[in-house]
C-alpha cells in the first residue's frame, strides 16, 4: 500500500515537472551584431547589457545559451528566431537541446 502511494506521488511529480530545453543561438558570418542583440531583447527578454554579452559569447564561441524552457516554448522561440531572421534577410539560427 505504501509502495503504491509512493509510485503515485512520483508519477504525479513527473507530470508536474516537464523536461526543460536549452535554446542556443548559433554564430554565422552574416547576421549583424545589432540584429542579434535585438532578437535577444525581443524574443528572449534580456536586458540590453545581457543581450550584448550573450551576442559576444556567441560570436566568440560559436554558440550561446539564451534561455531554458519547456518543449513547446523552446520550439516557439526557435521558430520566432528563424522567421524574424528570414524576414530581415539574415541566416541567424537557434537550436534547442534537452537540458
Ligand atoms: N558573427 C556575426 C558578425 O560578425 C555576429 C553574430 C553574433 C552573428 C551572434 C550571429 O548568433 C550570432 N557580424
Amino acid at each position: 500500500m505504501s509502495t503504491k502511494i509512493t509510485q503515485q506521488t512520483e508519477g504525479s511529480l513527473s507530470l508536474r515537472e516537464p523536461k526543460q530545453y536549452h535554446v542556443y543561438l548559433l554564430n554565422d558570418d552574416y547576421t549583424s551584431m545589432d540584429f542579434v542583440i535585438d532578437i535577444l531583447v525581443r524574443i528572449f527578454h534580456k536586458s540590453y547589457v545581457e543581450a550584448e554579452l550573450i551576442m559576444i559569447q556567441v560570436h566568440q564561441n560559436q554558440r550561446g545559451l539564451c534561455g531554458t524552457y519547456t518543449y513547446e516554448i523552446a520550439e516557439t522561440k526557435v521558430h520566432q528566431v528563424s522567421s524574424l531572421a528570414r524576414e530581415n534577410g539574415f541566416p541567424l539560427k537557434a537550436v534547442m537541446e534537452e537540458a
